[in-house]
């Protein structure tokens, strides 16, 4: 695609000093949002928030400082929307991992200021799916509402005419103070697969603590998980909406320096922690049926 038109865009979608384009990393076209104190940054290939402080000097997300920023490459860190597969491509070996929408640019749909939220919508254009076997079947549009709160959600269409099954996942990547002193107690007793076990059912017995590497598809989550940092003295608080499952990951330190796009100590800082639908929890979706899946994010500090 032709890189937007920064001028065209802010004179059609800009709303004062609380929503404006820019050329960010690399040329590639980004999007800052303020409300309040509240500060998010977003880039249009993949609609994917690369920084979001609710509060002055307080990051809520995790960002690689070795993240490449390059047309088509997905973004490590922040929040990558996995769409519309989470994982590998169960049919096509050749298709990108976690999907088509993380590397594809996003069109702004609409934008808005108001008392309550600073919020725009974006949407991928389903004819340009670069994977021929998902051109014109399926659209995405992604809502953003930064408020004193952050509001996300993935609004999936099939535009087929058969049932279209999917799978997705809103992969953020969290920051914490030290992996080995955060807990995740919302898991306790929930059935996980577990990926570093060829996908074995195993049930967690207690809080997850993350003291190695972890990749778990937890079964049948609650709505509400807390990320609890007390060193950091910052808990974050999440509640999902649409999800099968919670997908948690920490690649631990051999797979992080493995990964030239991960900075070789950054898996001690950050832990995802993704509302997802996948491997046999994929949602089916009617011809003309829509799914939404969300998060709400607040901090208590
Ligand atoms: O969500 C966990 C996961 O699927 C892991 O298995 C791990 O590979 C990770 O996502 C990152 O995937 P990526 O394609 O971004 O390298």
């Amino acid at each position: 695609m032709t890189s937007p038109d920064i001028a065209a865009l802010n004179a059609d979608y800009a709303r004062d000093n609380r929503l404006q384009f820019s050329k960010g990393e690399a040329g590639l076209t980004k999007v800052d949002i303020t409300f309040n104190e509240a500060t998010l940054e977003l880039y249009l290939q993949g609609a994917h928030i690369t920084r979001y402080q609710p509060a002055a000097g307080v990051d809520l997300l995790w960002m690689s400082n070795s993240a490449v920023y390059q047309p088509g490459k997905a973004l490590r860190g922040g929040i990558p929307l996995c769409w519309p597969w989470f994982g590998a491509n169960s049919k096509n070996p050749d298709y990108p991992q976690h999907g088509y929408a993380r590397t594809s640019d996003f069109n702004v749909v609409s934008t808005r200021a108001t008392d309550q939220a600073t919020s725009i919508i974006l949407a991928l254009d389903p004819a340009q799916s670069p994977c021929p076997d998902w051109k014109n079947k399926a659209g995405l549009e992604f809502e953003i509402r930064l408020s004193d709160a952050l509001w996300i959600e993935m609004r999936s269409h099939n535009l087929s005419n058969s049932p279209l099954t999917l799978s997705n996942a809103l992969h953020g990547y969290f920051a914490i103070s030290s992996r080995r002193h955060v807990a995740i107690p919302a898991v306790t007793g929930l059935t996980y697969l577990d990926k570093l076990q060829n996908y074995q059912s195993q049930l967690q017995s207690s809080a997850l603590t993350l003291n190695a590497e972890v990749d778990r598809v937890y079964q049948a989550p609650p709505e509400g998980i807390v990320l609890l940092d007390p060193d950091r003295q910052i808990n974050t608080s999440m509640r999902c909406w649409g999800n099968n499952n919670l997908v948690i990951w920490n690649p631990g330190a051999q797979k992080a320096q493995a990964m030239a796009d991960f900075d070789d100590d950054g898996f001690e800082q950050m832990v995802c922690i993704e509302p997802a639908n996948a491997l046999e929890q994929s949602v089916t979706l009617q011809p003309g049926e829509d799914h939404r899946l969300g998060q709400l994010l607040t901090i208590d500090a």
